[in-house]
């Protein structure tokens, strides 16, 4: 086992993983640097500020700063450690995008001195981080890259997965168990070393390949999962049951737990990751790319089933209920609910629209150039509801008295007012 980590780490990406990654760090006495291309980006760090919403991360990071072991900038510092973690978006075709991977990673090739660890985080197919170790071996030729040599190598590669949950950040990334999966055995140690400062969890060292599909069914899992849900809630619908009293006389059995339908997954990883495996096998990944076509045809669903509710009325007012991706979050990436908004808007352009988001002062851009939707406080909303939709299981939502819906048709997307 090798000692703990000491030196100085570079975070290359301060969104919802690499600052807190840096925080974690940060806290236990590293110094760690963080970079983003972004500037108000580093800005905000810069001055102990999080530009995000996530319970306990911005006090982590005003004091992280404030001790002097957190700082931010937009130029590659020189470190031991180099931490990648920049988003894996994917491309038209649904195939990963590692444009930002490879911009970080030419960034990081060219500080490299020998005996730096670096680390990829961001989510991504099997054999990236292999390729990251080709990518520095091209730009440098002057060093030994471990995909190419059996003795010690001057830089070491290796894969850690992110697994927390957001809105839980903080404290999964501290109590997880972590995935470290090195190019060769020695890389998996290095960077089993600098995970060991703030991970509580086991850390399983295996190969980077094993460790980046090992990421990716993770989530795969979830997906067919909260897609079978997804599909039982459209057969009810069909018999005329109450989907959620069905989930919850089958869950009473002892090796059954389904999980919850709702308006279609979101998020920039369960929505996403499965698709990278059914890249790397297209014929095989049947089950895993049926469930990603659940789950995406789930909002255009509900839009539907919105737009034939409004036939009952005359001029309706309808609400709709939360934009995030999910509960008491305010991260509004591939969001089912701003899909279903877009959905009902563009299906009835001259609907009068109320969104309520207590998570955000200003639409998505998703939905901006549609004046038919007026983003609102919920409680302005349902005074003139015809019809209100629950797309997101927000507390505050979910605390709204019955009384308040009276006399009104409810869609309840998420079961939470049953
Ligand atoms: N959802 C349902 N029904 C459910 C559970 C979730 O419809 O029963 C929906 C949510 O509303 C949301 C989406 O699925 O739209 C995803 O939410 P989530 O809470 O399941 O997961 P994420 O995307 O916030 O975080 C996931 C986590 N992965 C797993 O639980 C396997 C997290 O641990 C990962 O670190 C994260 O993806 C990631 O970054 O990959």
């Amino acid at each position: 086992m090798d000692d703990l980590f000491t030196g100085r780490v570079a975070v290359v990406g301060l969104g919802y993983i690499g600052l807190p990654t840096a925080v974690a760090l940060a806290t236990r006495g590293i110094d760690v640097v963080g970079v983003d291309v972004n500037e108000d980006t580093v800005k905000a760090v810069a001055n102990g500020e999080v530009p995000f919403v996530e319970p306990d991360l911005a006090v982590g990071v005003s004091g992280a700063v404030g001790i002097g072991r957190l700082t931010a900038t937009t130029t590659m510092p020189e470190a031991d450690a180099f931490i990648i973690a920049v988003p894996t978006p994917f491309l038209d075709d649904r195939t990963a995008d590692l444009a930002y991977v490879h911009a970080a990673t030419v960034s990081v090739a060219a500080k490299l001195r020998g005996g730096e660890l670096v680390v990829l985080e961001s989510t991504s197919p099997p054999g990236t981080t292999e390729q990251v170790s080709r990518w520095i071996a091209e730009l440098r030729p002057d060093l030994r890259l471990p995909h190419a040599t059996d003795g010690v190598p001057d830089v070491f590669v290796a894969h850690c997965p992110e697994r927390v949950l957001p809105g839980r950040i903080m404290i999964e990334m501290i109590t997880n168990d972590r995935v470290v999966g090195g190019i060769t055995r020695r890389c998996a140690q290095k960077a089993a070393s600098l995970y060991r400062v703030f991970a509580q969890g086991k850390i399983l060292e295996t190969d980077a390949a094993s460790a980046e599909m090992a990421k990716l069914v993770e989530n795969a899992y979830r997906d067919v999962n909260i897609a079978f849900a997804n599909e039982l809630s459209l057969i009810s619908e069909h018999l005329k049951l109450d989907v959620w009293e069905v989930i919850r006389l089958a869950n009473h059995h002892p090796r059954v737990n389904i999980l919850s339908p709702g308006p279609g997954v979101g998020g920039h990883c369960i929505a996403v990751d499965p698709w990278f495996i059914v890249g790397a096998a297209p014929g095989l990944a049947r089950l895993i790319r049926t469930a990603r076509e659940v789950n995406d045809s789930k909002p255009h669903h509900v839009a539907e089933q919105v737009v034939a509710k409004t036939s009952r009325f005359r001029n309706p007012t309808v609400v709709c209920l939360g934009l995030a991706f999910k509960a008491n979050v305010d991260d509004m990436r591939e969001s089912p609910a701003v899909e279903v908004v877009a959905a009902i808007a563009d299906a009835l352009p001259d609907l009068d629209l109320r969104v309520a988001e207590p998570y955000t002062d200003a639409l998505p851009r998703a939905l901006h150039g549609r004046p038919n939707i007026r983003l609102q406080s919920a409680n302005e909303a349902l005074d003139d509801a015809d019809i209100v939709v629950l797309l997101v299981d927000h507390d505050q939502f979910r605390s709204i008295s019955r009384s308040r819906l009276e006399g009104k048709v409810v869609y309840d997307t998420r079961g939470v007012w049953r």
